[in-house]
């Protein structure tokens, strides 16, 4: 009996060979042309399930392909191993160390990846969380630090409760803590910054350089970064003499403003309040203090404030404006303060109506009348200026520009630029991440950790109070030390780094993981970056990526690197859902990659995963899904036992002089495949219709060897197509691969082969015209290929125009076909 498809002991003999034989390893130096393949790394927090494990393969595919494509493929892994969760277990079960759970969970998630025959290049792991990384982490912190993009400031900040840490802006979704869901509060707080928004420009400008990103990635960045040209306009404070300076997009409303407000957290609030009115501000300060702050700038949020008792002069006109304090300013945004133009801004008119504050139409629509008595909600649209001294009968763009020079000549204002990017708040009060290099000395001040002396370790001997305080404040061995300057009494810092700090430049760390007086070599470094593909889920277009792109930019200024972006092309792939929902733990509907190796092996679960959906698109998880592809690896299987021995002692040699009709078909049809199938992977990743055509090229493959009779088999023929079908499965099966490929007689490792190449002379068509006749007149004629069947070829012939024509409303007794000649239809 022949010997039957079994993956698991296939799947494993081989891992042995690629391992014990290193191919995956990469050497930075090489005659090749480099390609860097990445994939996010993950953040090890207990087993993976399919949905993970889709990013892995589809980044394998990728690799595999470039390295039969004969590019020095440099393909890495590692673990965002730094993070609140580790923490969060430790308390909760008060008997494990972070770093434990940590390194057993990425134990884990090794072993899976192992078994899934990934060609990563694991003398490159890197581990975020380990001293010889984040001793780096901390590098760069001092690199940003010494140039002034490192700085601490007292600021409100979010803070989660829950967590007991603060949140980047960029960590809070909806109000709410993007880890545990908590209502984040506002706290005043001492926090560590890195001065992001310096190249906030820079950030949006080389979006346009990076082509090979999803578009509504970029848009998402373009919008975080969330530039708006507009003006920055002084208002004469009346009886005093401060001025109120306001942001605006729209100057050319300057005529239209009957109320400034300012946002209630500004200071200024206190000093333009006049005595008559404290009451009734610091109620409504105290009201808004306990809002949901993210509720509260919402849109749909009712528009509430009081008045202040100050008036403005408005510059352009000397008219008296009252100042309130309205919920609906930022106190972060622009200068914290607007001039109000009721009737072409929506929040300002809802504001207008509820305290009966009046409201000057300024600007008109062509078709339309606006006044005062009919306006319904804002105008926010471009018009002509009217009431507007000087500058009515301009179209409102025109005007935009030249109120703002007027406001420049006359000292009133000048052109400005806001972006909507803050800072990156990078402290937490947690334990588990890499400490920030800074000691406080009662002499010298703030004073940065010598380089000489990172890493600044954390210790490990510490104790998790149920209250999530940081064990670092007061511990004996880390808080206390002396100043690397004078020696006296100093305190460290006892905040650690935001983990986006770590990942925002572990692609660069991959390139010399284990050098020990750099974070990397430049040259090396400058040799394999960017980034060629990398490869992640979508949750990350804002978060990471413009971490890693920032750090990127500084590391170019301050002379470190030689590039600017580091990553040259995005690939976002879906997620995989399971009965309509995500996977998760909690809704009990997870796949574990595991299992399904187990039932199915690791090539069936990758072709599945590549088959299911286009990789980009969501998809569902369908049990029945995964038995169809081991069910086609099994057909793969039993056809090649059965040509195997035929073909294995024939020499390989294209047979590009086919006489025999079915022996073109199929070459034909190898041929197409190898074309498409390497547009699918060149293109957009499309390995869903890869895996289809390699399921129709199986099956052309068995149409030949049941149609025609053995002792006639082409065996040249047979060779050819055998060994290319191998070469376009392996990227994606490839331990089957590698095994059939043994079984050929192959000595190399079909992973180390050469992609197929296409000949095209194989995709020729040869056509042939017939004569159609009917009951023996000739009526017309078609041009078909030459080698369709005589079935394909009397559908056509039905089907042609003219022929319908005349075939209309009788009935077709018999065809009768001369080959390569006459197509004679005979009728009633
Ligand atoms: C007067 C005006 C008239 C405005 C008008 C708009 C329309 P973006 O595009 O988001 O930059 N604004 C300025 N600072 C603010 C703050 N801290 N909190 C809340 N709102 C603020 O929006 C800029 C506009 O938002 C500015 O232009 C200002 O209102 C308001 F017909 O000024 B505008
Ligand atoms: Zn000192």
């Amino acid at each position: 009996m022949e010997k039957s498809y079994n993956p698991k002991e296939i799947e494993k003999k081989w891992q042995e060979i690629w391992n014990e034989k290193h191919i995956f390893q990469t050497p930075n130096k090489s005659e090749k042309p480099k390609y860097y393949d990445l994939v996010m790394f993950p953040y090890p927090s207990g087993t993976l399930h399919v949905g993970h494990v889709k990013n892995y393969v589809i980044g394998d595919v990728v690799a595999r392909y470039k390295r039969m494509k004969q590019f020095n493929v440099l393909h890495p892994f590692g673990f965002d191993a730094f993070g609140l969760p580790a923490e969060n277990a430790a308390i909760d079960k008060g008997n494990i160390h972070p770093e434990d759970w940590t390194l057993k969970n990425i134990e884990i998630i090794r072993n899976q990846i192992k078994k899934l025959g990934i060609s990563y290049d694991w003398s490159r792991e890197v581990i975020t969380c380990k001293e010889d990384y984040y001793k780096w982490t901390q590098w760069i912190f001092l690199q940003l630090y010494k140039n002034g993009l490192a700085y601490k400031k007292k600021a409100p900040v979010n803070w989660c409760p829950h967590c007991k840490t603060v949140l980047a802006n960029e960590q809070v979704v909806n109000g709410k803590c993007e880890r545990c869901g908590t209502n984040v509060e506002i706290k005043q707080l001492e926090q560590w910054y890195f001065k992001i928004t310096d190249y906030a420009e820079k950030l949006l400008e080389d979006l346009e350089k990076l082509p090979g990103w999803p578009e509504n990635v970029k848009t998402m960045q373009k919008n975080w970064i969330g530039k708006s040209i507009g003006a920055e306009v002084e208002f004469k404070i009346i009886g005093t003499d401060r001025t109120l300076k306001i942001f605006t997009t729209r100057p050319d409303t300057l005529w239209g403003v009957t109320f400034m407000a300012l946002a209630p957290e500004s200071p200024l609030v206190e000093e333009l309040t006049t005595s008559d009115n404290i009451g009734k501000v610091h109620e409504f300060l105290r009201k808004v203090s306990l809002e949901d702050r993210f509720k509260r700038i919402a849109e749909e949020a009712t528009k509430e404030g009081v008045f202040t008792g100050s008036y403005a002069i408005n510059p352009v006109n000397g008219e008296k404006i009252p100042i309130y304090v309205a919920n609906y300013i930022l106190y972060e945004y622009g200068t914290g303060a607007i001039m109000a133009v009721p009737a072409h801004d929506q929040r300002d008119f809802e504001f207008a109506k509820k305290y009966n504050i009046p409201i000057k139409v300024v600007i008109t629509p062509k078709d339309d009348v606006i006044t005062e008595s009919n306006i319904e909600k804002a105008y926010t649209g471009e018009g002509t200026l009217i009431n507007s001294g000087q500058f009515s009968g301009l179209n409102s763009k025109e005007a935009i520009e030249k109120i703002t020079q007027w406001l420049e000549r006359n000292n009133f204002g000048k052109f400005t630029i806001q972006y909507k990017l803050r800072d990156w708040l990078i402290s937490r009060q947690r334990y588990w991440g890499a400490p920030i290099p800074i000691i406080y000395c009662e002499k010298c001040g703030v004073v940065p950790v010598d380089e000489k002396d990172l890493p600044v370790k954390l210790p490990r001997n510490v104790k998790f109070e149920p209250t999530g305080k940081s064990p670092l404040i007061n511990h004996p061995d880390f808080e206390e030390t002396k100043c690397p300057n004078c020696g006296g009494k100093a305190k460290r810092e006892v905040d650690t780094m935001d983990t986006f700090v770590d990942s925002s430049w572990y692609y660069l760390r991959y390139i010399n993981p284990k050098m020990e007086d750099k974070p990397f070599d430049k040259q090396d470094v400058n040799n394999w970056l960017p980034v060629d593909q990398y490869i992640g889920g979508v949750e990350h277009a804002i978060l990471h990526l413009l971490y890693s792109r920032f750090i990127t930019k500084v590391l170019k200024d301050l002379g470190f690197i030689d590039f600017e972006e580091p990553f040259q092309n995005l690939f976002t792939q879906g997620m995989i859902y399971r009965n309509g929902a995500k996977m998760s733990k909690s809704k009990g509907n997870v796949v574990s990659p595991d299992e399904m190796i187990n039932y199915f092996g690791a090539d069936a679960l990758r072709t599945y995963i590549l088959f299911m959906a286009p990789p980009e698109k969501d998809a569902e998880w369908n049990d029945s899904g995964i038995e169809g592809t081991y069910r086609f690896l099994n057909r793969i299987w039993n056809t090649y036992f059965a040509i195997k021995d035929k073909i294995r002692n024939i020499k390989f040699q294209h047979v590009d002089n086919l006489k025999n009709k079915s022996e073109k078909y199929l070459r034909r049809k190898l041929h197409q495949t190898i074309k498409k199938i390497t547009n699918d992977i060149e293109g957009d990743f499309q390995f869903n219709t890869a895996v289809s055509s390699l399921m129709e090229l199986l099956n052309d493959l068995n149409d030949y060897l049941n149609k025609v009779e053995e002792k006639n088999w082409n065996l040249y023929l047979l060779k050819e197509f055998s060994e290319s079908f191998l070469l376009m499965l392996s990227p994606m099966a490839p331990h089957i691969s590698e095994e059939l490929w043994s079984l050929l007689g192959k000595e190399e490792l079909i992973t180390d082969a050469h992609w197929p190449e296409v000949d095209e002379k194989a995709l020729e068509i040869e056509e042939i015209t017939l004569a159609i006749q009917i009951n023996g007149k000739l009526r017309s004629q078609i041009t078909v290929d030459a080698d369709l069947s005589e079935d394909q070829i009397k559908n056509k012939a039905l089907n042609e125009e003219k022929v319908k024509k005349y075939l209309e409303g009788t009935e077709v007794k018999k065809i009768i076909y001369v080959p390569g000649k006459i197509i004679n239809i005979v009728i009633k």
